[in-house]
């Protein structure tokens, strides 16, 4: 029986999702992106700074990564190099906005799939947010909180109002990360201040002190809230420590090293085995997506947009490594990097007793966000004692100048592993391309007919409710999905 899902809420972009249903569990699962969006093409015939504006429109929920990652590739082209403090700003705004960004998948995005909110209409406390949450429950938008889905939600008061206190003040932690981004960005979302050469801030003690006031808030945040909560839905919902395996292929770019202490190491894992990165081997099939052409490594690539053609079903492209579909996010960069690798396994251990293995699963990547938004903070931390205010922060480049060459760009996002790729002939655009966390992630089969990593990783997800697959949700909502970005 296929049940079908679109769209699937709670996500960013338009995802349909269609399971084969039998004998209770998921037996083959097609994931699908369901619009064009074109941005690799509006570039060409462009300036080069173009693309770093531009780039940062493909998403409203990751909206700096694309322009960092468009200012590396830039960089390279130019063959300039940022000043020590252009280098940690950089790191610093995409550090702050990656760890905000888990808080908001894990509170508004993720939580509904596990809390029933209609547990308030119990609470007797004083907490003037939770009771005006609490009114809408019980009067005003009963229909809003009130389980429409069924499933096996939390219920009891005394486990899910902590929960939900949790969550309504994950939105003021947003709201002050977006306050800390603005102060260095220039803006939030968007940040303007983000340049090939650095970031164009002035650098005061003052900007610099607001910063470090709010990240000791989030992190403080992270370490009662976020961590415990995510803990406690994991050990509420130990099954799904065994639903949601998926590959065990991994893919890490490293990232966060202008401290001079790299946070993370680039490596790839294949079935569960590490390797050297080697950016080449990577290549974009396009048999089962909307587009012409052959799998082809992303500097040789183009964007042809073919809607209909023959035996596709998705306008996400298959990025492969060495023919390996490859899942990237928080677990990637963790477990291939040795130090976050331990760290994570012996929190894993001491908090539910399980292992690497385990790791692959639904819960194993909520719970690597949650530590990756720790790890990310306290690197914003050391990142930010090291900013010298009577030092540069930016080196220019001539927007006029009439450059000819090629940028790699390789950074991080908050989904996982993010690459833009430049081309340029006398100061124009040839070819601009983008190869994103989400297009890993949801990526539908290739030319051998290999699911792709989420679509992997449903295979076996048990169905009990199945008039809203609430299971199924809960397993693609574990990747954070933004088909926004992975169209592109
Ligand atoms: Ni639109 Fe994005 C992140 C990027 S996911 S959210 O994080 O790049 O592909
Ligand atoms: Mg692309």
């Amino acid at each position: 029986m296929v049940k079908r899902i679109s769209p699937l809420t709670r996500i960013e972009g338009h995802l349909k999702v269609e399971v084969d249903v039998e004998n209770g569990k998921v037996k083959s699962a097609r994931v699908s992106g369901e619009m064009y969006r074109g941005f690799e093409n509006l570039l060409i015939g462009r300036r080069p700074l173009d693309a770093q504006r531009i780039t940062q429109r493909v998403c409203g929920v990751c909206h700096e990564v694309h322009g960092i990652a468009s200012s590396k590739a830039l960089a390279d082209l130019y063959k300039i190099e940022p000043p020590p403090n252009g280098k940690l700003l950089k790191d610093i705004i995409l550090a702050l906005h990656m760890s905000i960004d888990h808080i908001l998948h894990f509170f508004t995005l993720a939580l509904p799939d596990y809390v029933d909110f209609s547990a308030l209409s119990v609470y007797r406390g004083k907490d003037p947010k939770l009771n005006r949450l609490k009114e809408w429950v019980v009067s005003r938008r009963p229909w809003l909180y009130t389980k429409k889905v069924p499933g096996n939600y939390i219920e009891d008061p005394q486990t899910a109002i902590p929960l939900v206190a949790a969550y309504i003040e994950a939105f003021d932690k947003l709201s002050l990360g977006a306050s800390a981004l603005a102060t260095l960005g220039g803006k939030a979302p968007f940040a303007h201040n983000v340049f090939p050469g650095g970031v164009s801030v002035e650098l005061t003690m003052d900007r610099i002190m607001k910063v470090s006031n709010i990240v000791d808030q989030l992190l403080y945040f992270v370490k009662t809230k976020y961590i415990p909560s995510a803990v406690e839905v994991a050990k509420r919902y130990r099954e799904y420590f065994y639903i949601g395996h998926g590959y065990m292929n991994l893919l890490s770019y490293g990232g966060f090293e202008a401290t001079g202490t790299p946070l993370y190491t680039p490596g790839i894992m294949i079935n569960g085995k590490l390797y050297p990165l080697d950016v080449d081997q990577i290549v974009e099939d396009v048999s089962h997506s909307y587009y012409d052409g052959e799998a082809e490594s992303f500097r040789k690539e183009e964007t042809r947009p073919h809607y209909g053609k023959k035996g596709a079903y998705s306008w996400i492209k298959a990025p492969r490594y060495k023919g390996h579909p490859m899942e990237t996010g928080p677990i990637s960069r963790i477990l291939v990097t040795p130090s976050t690798r331990e760290s994570f396994l012996s929190f894993l251990k001491r908090e539910f007793g399980v292992g690497i293995k385990e790791a692959f699963s639904t819960n194993g990547r909520n719970l690597a966000r949650a530590f990756e938004a720790k790890l990310l903070l306290e690197y914003v931390n050391k990142a930010l004692s090291k900013l010298n205010p009577k030092e540069s922060t930016i080196v220019t480049v001539n927007p006029e100048a009439n450059v000819t060459g090629t940028g790699l760009g390789l950074s991080n996002a908050a989904r996982g592993e993010l690459l833009h790729y430049i081309e340029a002939e006398n100061g124009r655009i040839t070819k601009y391309q983008m190869v994103v966390p989400s297009t890993w992630n949801f990526s539908p089969r290739d030319y051998k007919g290999q699911p792709g990593p989420v679509e992997k990783a449903l295979e076996g997800t048990p169905v009990r409710f199945a008039e809203g697959l609430i299971e199924v949700g809960r397993v693609i909502r574990s990747y954070d999905p933004c088909t926004a970005c992975s169209i592109h």
